[in-house]
């Protein structure tokens, strides 16, 4: 049995980030957590007090005083936990907190492990599984949409969602049930194939829509990773660094100067773009330039966006007819730099063999890239994610059973237009409802439970 199995037992952890600091907080939750902290506190009775106040005192061993502090109590059910929890205010930096969690240990309270006030908010139901992993979310956000996305999913916005599909499966089995145990029953629902049918079909939709949806939670999340990708000299390095505002990548007139990936980050309408500059791609027997050239290929592969940089001074080459081929099927555009100096590639050639808009510009005068930014916008529809509801479902646990389920009421659609027996086609529909669940966590192993808080942070 793992220590967090053992529910109720006080814990406790440092809450806010280790190191350095004015004040760190350190969260105490569980039973007893009141008059355990009472006993090594000098003030008033922490016993006697009333919830959710604070007060002031020190914390005592052996009559020595460990440190100053402010301690809050807060009584359950209304708490972080639901359970009786404490805070203790103390003195930042590393000596302090130690010697107060030194104390707490010898007090009978245990260090809680990464997650485990939050997993016990979700065990108490407090929080559902998708509101729970929204808090490390939240945590862990960097720019204000993930902050807003985060929250929108701790109010329960995307739950409400999933269990109003839920529901309606749970409504159709309780019907199908009926049908094949009571067919006597009168005042039940006649379940009828074209019945099923107009059920499964709503819920097809609407998982549809979860998550063609869960595209705008992974951009905000995850932004958007965009290759430089192009034959050498053209100016992939410049633009990386232009765009960064930035001496990042080392520029010379040498062709094949970039060896390795080198990655930077700007924020475009709130969303991430994570830009990669990639060695130029040719064939090469230099060994390392080789090694260069395939992990080009492997970015350009993995890219949401790969944008194909050409030269205006140069004529197109097979190199660049070949790079245009192996992008054929990635989202890309095509950026010709070096417009400062004479054209000698033929545009209207070039416009025969790709369907992209072209982008033109130089970094010399540094025109082009605003141009270059504004595509992207219109491309992945930036505009609209800022004031899109964000009511959307993200992360790739919640997003595969989203795709499982849709995959069984697929099958049980199928199955309805074929006229299989119904009590075939429940067992599908049991299973897509299994797998929602699994979502807000009304079913769930604890495996799933292990997993997924270990990566929160300690002391949430
Ligand atoms: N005139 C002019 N020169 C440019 C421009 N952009 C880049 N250059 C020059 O072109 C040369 C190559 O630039 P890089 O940015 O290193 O080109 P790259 O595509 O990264 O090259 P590799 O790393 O070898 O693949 C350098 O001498 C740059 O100063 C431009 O817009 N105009
Ligand atoms: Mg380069």
């Amino acid at each position: 049995m793992k220590a967090s199995d053992i529910m109720n037992e006080p814990i406790c952890a440092i809450s806010t980030a280790l190191g350095v600091g004015a004040i760190a907080i350190i969260r105490i939750s569980g039973e007893n957590s009141i008059a355990k902290v009472a006993h090594l506190f000098d003030g008033v009775d922490l016993t006697k007090v009333k919830s959710h106040t604070i007060h002031y005192g020190h914390i005592i061993k052996d009559k020595e005083i460990i440190d100053e502090v402010l301690v809050t109590i807060m009584k359950a059910p209304k708490t972080y936990t639901m359970e009786d929890t404490v805070e203790i205010n103390t003195h930042g930096g590393i000596a302090t907190t130690r010697k107060v969690l030194e104390v707490l240990q010898e007090e009978g309270i245990r260090l809680a492990e990464p997650g485990e006030f939050t997993r016990r908010a979700f065990i108490n139901g407090r929080l559902d599984l998708t509101e729970a992993e929204a808090v490390a979310n939240l945590i862990n956000s960097e720019t204000e949409l993930e902050r807003k996305l985060a929250l929108t999913q701790i109010q329960g916005k995307l739950s409400q969602k999933i269990k109003k599909i839920r529901d309606n499966l749970i409504d159709l089995m309780a019907n199908i049930e009926v049908n094949i145990d009571f067919p006597e029953y009168e005042d039940a629902l006649v379940i009828t194939n074209e019945n099923i049918k107009s059920y499964l079909t709503s819920a097809q939709e609407e998982l549809t829509k979860l998550i063609e949806d869960a595209k705008v939670g992974k951009i905000i999340e995850q932004g958007i990773k965009v290759a430089l990708v192009g034959r050498p000299n053209v100016g992939k390095s410049s633009i990386l660094n232009a765009l960064l505002n930035q001496n990042k990548a080392i520029v010379t007139d040498i062709a094949g100067t970039t060896r390795d990936l080198v990655e930077g980050e700007v924020e475009l309408e709130g969303i991430r773009l994570k830009f990669i500059d990639t060695a130029g791609i040719r064939e090469t027997k230099d060994v390392v330039e080789k090694i260069g050239v395939d992990k080009s290929l492997e970015a350009l592969q993995s890219a949401d966006l790969v944008i194909h940089v050409l030269s205006n001074n140069e004529e197109l080459t097979k190199d660049d007819e070949e790079i245009i081929n192996t992008i054929k099927n990635k989202t890309s555009l095509t950026f010709i730099n070096k417009t400062d100096l004479s054209s000698k590639l033929n545009i209207d050639d070039l416009k025969e063999i790709i369907n992209n808009e072209l982008i033109l510009g130089n970094t010399t005068e540094v025109t082009g890239l605003d141009n270059l930014k504004k595509k992207i916008i219109e491309l992945f529809n930036l505009e609209n994610i800022k004031t899109s509801n964000l009511e959307i479902a993200s992360g790739t646990r919640v997003i595969n059973l989203i795709k499982e389920a849709l995959k069984s009421i697929k099958n049980a659609l199928k199955d309805s237009k074929e006229e299989v027996p119904v009590d075939m086609l429940a067992i599908d529909i049991k299973k897509a409802w299994t797998l929602l669940g699994e979502i807000t966590g009304e079913t769930y192993q604890d495996e799933l439970l292990d997993t997924l808080f270990s990566k929160f942070c300690l002391g949430k």
